[in-house]
């Protein structure tokens, strides 16, 4: 036992037991359940929010969802290579995706632009887009938050207007690289969406950046101690708890799927649906 010890603490090892279990690979019990899903209000669609820092993978995991429903690689939400600099996505986008029927599914995504320092009124704008108040295709200004009066503002949001589900992305490498200034963003919104009692969780993409073994097999994932650790960084920094934490490897350059990734994306898909009563009273206990 001792001499373990010595032996871990200068030969540190980078696998430990897997300790979330998910089933990898046959995933037709969870994408049943995203396929056939239903809210508990009748003819309510679910608008789930996406946001986070810049580049980190918003428009790529919609893009990734709506892959995997459909069974190819699909990519509607634009995405950027970040190299480029500054956000990619500047509108407020709603993502509908259709069912092989013609129907749509009874949830959405909103893509917004991504945060970055030094842009309070974006940070503004998105509490405003939690209440409903943005119209589809506003464009953000970092410089100028949305007024009463303007063409973009909704005056009187409906339940679908208001988003359901907060998510916050985050690029697994580049946690500790995030500002103190988006960290608080992140923080203080957040804290705006427990305050209105809408169920948050976070997904940690780019998992593949982290560490090269996950390129070639994902499903070492929750064995890798570095994805634990980068997790549980994220859950100290904004205090999103370790089983609202999802990470996830997004298809951005794939022209094939592959159903272990698949699997990380359905148990993501599955937890922000599922994510209901439960973490309403947990985010409205600690608000
Ligand atoms: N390796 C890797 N790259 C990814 C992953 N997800 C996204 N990317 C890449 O990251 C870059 C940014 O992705 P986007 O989806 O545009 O990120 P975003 O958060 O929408 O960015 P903004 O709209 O600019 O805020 C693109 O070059 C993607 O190809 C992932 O899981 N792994
Ligand atoms: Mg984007």
């Amino acid at each position: 036992m001792f001499l373990s010890s010595i032996w871990n603490y200068f030969f540190p090892q980078k696998y430990c037991e897997e300790w979330r279990k998910i089933t990898w690979g046959n995933n037709q019990a969870d994408l049943r359940f995203v396929k056939n899903y239903r809210p508990q209000v009748k003819n309510r669609t679910l608008r789930i929010l996406l946001h986070g820092p810049q580049g980190a993978g918003k428009s790529s995991f919609i893009n990734s969802v709506q892959s995997v429903l459909m069974g190819r690689i699909y990519s509607q939400a634009l995405a950027n290579n970040y190299a480029t600099g500054g956000s990619f996505t500047n509108d407020y986008s709603t993502y509908k995706e259709r069912k092989a029927d013609g129907s749509f599914y009874p949830f959405v995504f909103s893509d917004i632009m991504g945060l970055s320092e030094g842009e309070e009124a974006l940070e503004e704008d998105v509490k405003l887009v939690l209440r409903g108040h943005v119209k589809e295709g506003y464009t953000f200004d970092p410089d100028k938050q949305l007024c009463q009066g303007d063409k973009f503002y909704q005056e009187t949001p409906n339940a679908n207007d208001k988003v359901s589900r907060f998510i916050c992305v985050i690029p697994a490498d580049k946690i500790e690289m995030t500002s103190d200034e988006v960290v608080d963003q992140i923080r203080r919104i957040r804290e705006d969406a427990s305050s209105l009692h809408i169920p948050q969780i976070a997904i940690i993409t780019k998992i593949d950046e982290l560490d090269p073994d996950l390129q070639k097999d994902v499903k070492k994932v929750y064995k890798l101690k570095s994805i634990k650790e980068k997790m549980q960084k994220f859950s100290s920094l904004v205090g999103i708890p370790m089983n609202r934490i999802f990470p996830v490897k997004n298809y951005h350059e794939e022209i094939d799927m592959n159903t272990d990734v698949d699997s990380l994306i359905l148990s993501a898909m599955r937890h922000i649906l599922n994510c209901g009563n439960d973490c309403i009273n947990f985010h409205h206990n600690r608000a």
